[in-house]
């Protein structure tokens, strides 16, 4: 039994429903929080997840997996086909390194709970607070773009002809500026490597804006 807490606008969990389709595990249960109404911080979901965050997971009898790089490498231990990870350690370091751009340092900084201090108790404008989130964006994707172009390691995707955790994290921060209107168009290897990844069906039907409740079109 495999319950998945999740919403359709969160890139975390994007990212884990790429790794689940692309594994072909299908989660038996799937719990909405619905982050746009603030149903992370009520306790029912704390009691889950005390970092107040989604994607969690519960396999079985638990106990709760958290993070979604932590889950993606739980997915890869216990479903190792297809391998999402290269088979060398150097490989895997680059695809690693790839990934932390993205969820480390720059999807922390256009989460609604940073956003929300930032307008609120740092009293920032809204147009402000936009201009932030984008110069983050940006700095990601020039350094994704930096190390995908000039590296021989870059193949069809990030890192070589099949797709890996690194093009999973590619994917959903291109998605997750897209909601920030930031144009990737700008970054032409990552622009080249995300329509890549676009057409395996597997990530093409995780993007948020196809999930249950999801609007036709997202902004900030
Ligand atoms: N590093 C975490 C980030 C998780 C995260 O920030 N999730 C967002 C949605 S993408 C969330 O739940 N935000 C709630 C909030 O900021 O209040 C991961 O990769 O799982």
């Amino acid at each position: 039994m495999m319950k998945l807490f999740s919403f359709w606008r969160s890139i975390a969990t994007f990212r884990v429903r790429m790794g689940f389709n692309l594994k072909g595990i299908v989660p038996d249960e799937i719990v909405e929080i619905d982050l746009l109404k603030g149903k992370q911080r009520e306790d029912a979901f704390r009691a889950v997840n005390p970092q107040m965050l989604i994607p969690a997971l519960v396999d079985g009898d638990g106990p709760v997996m958290f993070q979604s790089m932590a889950i993606l490498e739980y997915l890869e231990e216990t479903h190792p086909q297809p391998p999402l990870l290269p088979k060398d350690a150097r490989g895997r370091a680059r695809v690693r390194g790839l990934c932390q751009i993205a969820v480390s340092d720059a999807h922390p900084m256009s989460v609604p709970r940073v956003r929300n201090y930032l307008t609120g108790e740092l009293g920032l404008d809204q147009p402000t607070m936009i201009k932030y989130v984008r110069h983050w964006q940006n700095e990601a994707l020039r350094a994704f773009e930096t190390h995908l172009s000039r590296d021989k390691a870059t193949g069809r995707y990030c890192h070589g002809d099949a797709v890996t955790l690194a093009d999973l994290c590619l994917v959903g921060q291109a998605v997750g500026s897209s909601f920030f209107e930031v144009d990737i168009k700008a970054y032409p290897t990552v622009s080249r490597i995300v329509d890549a990844c676009m057409q395996v069906d597997a990530i093409a039907r995780a993007h948020p804006l196809k999930q249950p409740g999801a609007p036709a079109l997202a902004s900030h």
